[in-house]
């Protein structure tokens, strides 16, 4: 059995691990930031050490391929994303890509031909922390983005998607140049932390995804009038933080009304002009819901739509932008089973799960054959800078994805040139 490289497998997450806005307070990565800078340069060249063809995508995904014996085959991609919540760890997303490169270098030192070409995949935006929605990278892979969505999206400072991106020497505007299809991509695996308990409390090594639930992410806007703390009286006032406290104090009651346990969350919120001594004038908060079915999902934002609307009133107007809908989405059968297989083989305990966390497998399942496996996380956290999965466990993980895409790309041994 090819046993993957522990101490490579350290080395990358480490040294991807120091590109970050805030050293000694966990990953800070926001796309197209100098630390996405950073991390992007390291990353093309361990491709190039790899002798990948590397290339990035006219939107600042990045590629690595390893050319497959059939020409103008469509590729088996294997990756995840290397952008990161604020002060999050040093696991979510690279996880995924390091899987990646050490399944490329074990195909180097092994000698390993794949018939259908390997790409190695690094992609930006997925948690969505600069621009909202997230998912960003894979859905623009998709085509499920405009340039004008890019030029619509942007950070906390007003600065688009669009012109961040440009500032990396990257074009909006060539986006469809970035578009895949089920006819260039054979498959897609994902390797990611569990974000959860469930793998350590059952002492299983590797987490075979049947299903991502389905999410949506909504900001809601709500504007009043300024005033002076003091000398305005309280009748009469249009305070947006007060209008939209009546709408938060009801949110988590209408997610835990509902039969199936959806998950709603406030992860956002500004309150403007943000003085001690002004009354709001506005108050812009993102809600996150997740479920897995779908009409839970459309039941809760009739609901906060209808919230929304008693909540106006003289000097108070509101606004709902809805920044990401994805349905829930199942992995693919075929390689749910090559899974299993390899972490039979390798004599690996598994456990088949559904991921409440979102991933760009969700959005390459919707063109292409997907599979997503998580390794543990150690007390089930992540978002933090307290994530943590052992190596030995990444390891393993790994080795199931080294297995799957040997499978998937057909690999032969070059001298030989028998099946693996
Ligand atoms: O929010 C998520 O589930 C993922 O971490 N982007
Ligand atoms: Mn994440
Ligand atoms: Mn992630």
């Amino acid at each position: 059995m090819i046993k993957a490289n522990k101490h490579r497998i350290q080395t990358y997450i480490e040294s991807l691990a120091r590109f970050t806005a805030t050293p000694g307070n966990g990953t800070t990565r926001l796309s197209y930031s100098k630390e996405d800078a950073a991390a992007r340069r390291y990353i093309k060249q361990e491709m190039a050490n790899l002798g990948l063809s590397v290339r990035e995508d006219a939107v600042g995904n990045i590629y690595g391929k390893l050319e497959g014996a059939l020409k103008n085959a469509p590729a088996v991609i294997i990756g995840s994303h290397f952008d990161s919540v604020p002060n999050g760890g040093s696991f979510d997303g690279p996880a995924g890509i390091i899987a990646g490169l050490e399944v490329a270098a074990l195909f180097q030192e092994y000698g390993l031909e794949p018939q259908y070409p390997l790409e190695v995949i690094a992609m930006i935006e997925e948690e969505g922390s600069r621009f909202g929605g997230g998912v960003l990278g894979s859905r623009m892979i998709a085509g499920q983005i405009t340039p004008a969505d890019l030029y619509e999206m942007k950070d906390s400072i007003g600065l688009s998607a669009a012109a961040a991106m440009e500032k990396l020497g990257f074009n909006a505007a060539d986006i469809c140049s970035a578009r895949r299809t089920g006819n260039d991509v054979k498959a897609f695996l994902e390797l990611h932390i569990e974000q959860g308990p469930l793998l350590e409390e059952g002492a299983q090594d590797v987490g075979i995804v049947q299903m991502i639930v389905g999410m949506t992410e909504i900001r809601i806007t709500v504007r009043g009038r300024s005033g002076h703390a003091g000398t305005t009286p309280m009748e009469g006032r249009a305070d947006a933080l007060a209008a939209a406290v009546s709408i938060l104090n009801e949110l988590p009651g209408i997610a835990s009304d509902e039969s199936d346990l959806p998950v709603l969350t406030v992860g956002k919120l500004d309150v403007l002009p943000n003085g001690a001594n002004v009354i709001p004038n506005q108050v812009v908060f993102t809600v996150d819901i997740r479920s897995a079915n779908s009409d839970t999902i459309k039941r809760i934002l009739r609901k906060i739509d209808k919230l929304v609307a008693d909540a106006e009133r003289p000097g108070i107007s509101l606004s709902i932008d809805e920044l990401l809908y994805a349905e829930p989405v199942e992995m693919s059968a075929n390689i749910q089973s090559l899974l299993i297989g390899n972490c039979e083989k390798l004599g690996l305990r598994y456990r088949k799960m559904v991921s409440g966390a979102g991933h760009d497998a969700m959005i390459f399942a919707g063109f292409t054959d997907t599979g997503l496996i998580f390794v543990p996380s150690k007390d089930g956290i992540s978002h933090t800078p307290e994530e943590w999965t052992d190596y030995a466990q990444l390891q393993k993980g790994i080795e199931v994805a080294f297995e799957t895409i040997v499978q998937l790309t057909e690999a032969k041994e070059k001298s030989s040139n028998t099946e693996m």
